[in-house]
């Protein structure tokens, strides 16, 4: 019988020692210390044996159980030990790895275009200026030598703000030239300026005409400015925007603002002038307006136009972006496709 029991013990300890969970633990604990149990019955067979041989049967028989009992307690607390350390392993913040960054964003393509093409200018000692949307007649019109029925005055060319049926009222601007106005008003030759900003025309909108669209508008007036200043610094602005090889070619055009008035083109970068889609075979692309600033103009802001005289120019931000990245629509700038948006980064 203690021969029995000790191997129950020995046999039991070598099982327990390799329990690693808690359901094989209770199913150890049954098989040994349940109610039917193989030492719940060891101790039952007590009865049976001669009364002399009990007492020191019996009190292995209890240290047995006790042994088992605290083996199964302490064994219990290691697993449970064991079970906490995983928990706390699987939880645990790697706090070396690296980040995850948010979504970052971007200016709009027309204001990375604004700012390359201003800073071109500022680079050839021009300033920048800025001036409201909203804009009197006489600002947008009147002092630009526009007169009262020039068809862009229709308004079917302008939106204006309040149409009383006669000139005089308030409209949103159609270029930016109104400031320019303002800044001969008050300061006197020299003057280099650009001015950046919205403009808006009632247009049939297509791939090439937006209702709001963005120009850059610049003036230089000074004594003996003339027509080679003009040339030299449009020129010096298309090689910072279009390469250092391009060649530019001027012909005439009219702005009532201007005289004489000219269109600029510059060989086509992308074909070089051989003929392509872009430059719809011709070789050249008109990129912006010009000419000397009219003498009435002059006048009109207080400068005598015998002692100054100035050039001026204009250019569409938009189309500037489209010749430049081959974007053959307008509306994809203000469509809010970010797919599209992205690809200027
Ligand atoms: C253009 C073309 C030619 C222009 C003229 C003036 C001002 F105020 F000096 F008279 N500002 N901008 C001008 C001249 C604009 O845009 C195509």
């Amino acid at each position: 019988m203690i021969d029995q029991l000790q191997a129950l013990r020995d046999h039991a300890l070598e099982e327990l020692a390799r329990i690693d969970d808690l359901a094989d633990l209770e199913a150890w604990r049954i098989r040994y210390l349940g109610k039917r149990g193989e030492l719940t019955l060891a101790l039952r067979g007590l009865g049976s044996l001669d009364p002399s041989e009990r007492p020191v049967v019996g009190r292995i028989a209890n240290e047995v159980k006790e042994l088992l009992e605290s083996e199964l307690t302490a064994r219990r607390d290691r697993i449970a030990a064991m079970l906490r350390a995983q928990e706390i392993a699987r939880q645990a913040v790697d706090v070396t790895l690296p980040g995850r960054s948010g979504p970052v964003g971007q200016r709009h393509l027309i204001t990375q275009m604004l700012d390359e093409v201003t800073a071109a200018f500022q680079r050839l000692g021009f300033q920048i200026v800025e001036g409201p949307e909203v804009e009197w007649d006489r600002y947008n019109f009147e002092a630009l030598n526009i007169p009262p029925d020039h068809p862009a005055r229709d308004m079917w060319d302008t939106f204006y703000v309040e149409w009383s049926g006669r000139p005089g009222g308030m409209l949103l601007r159609t270029h930016t030239s109104p400031d320019q106005i303002r800044v001969m008003e008050k300061t006197r030759p020299p003057v280099r300026i650009i001015v950046p900003g919205k403009v808006y025309r009632y247009e049939a909108v297509d791939a090439t005409h937006e209702s709001m669209f963005h120009q850059v508008e610049g003036l230089a007036v000074d004594e003996q400015l003339t027509m080679a200043d003009l040339k030299g610094t449009l020129v010096a602005f298309a090689h910072q925007i279009f390469g250092r090889e391009r060649r530019a070619r001027f012909r005439c055009d009219y702005f009532p603002f201007v005289e004489p008035g000219a269109e600029m083109a510059i060989d086509c970068h992308v074909c070089r002038g051989a003929g392509c889609r872009l430059c719809k075979g011709s070789g050249w692309i008109e990129i912006l307006g010009a000419g000397m600033v009219h003498p009435r103009v002059l006048a009109g802001v207080g400068y005598d136009p015998n002692v100054y005289s100035g050039f001026a120019f204009g250019m569409g931000v938009e189309r500037i972006a489209m010749l430049k990245y081959g974007i053959d629509d307008i509306r994809l700038f203000f469509g809010n496709d970010l797919r599209f948006l992205r690809q200027f980064r």
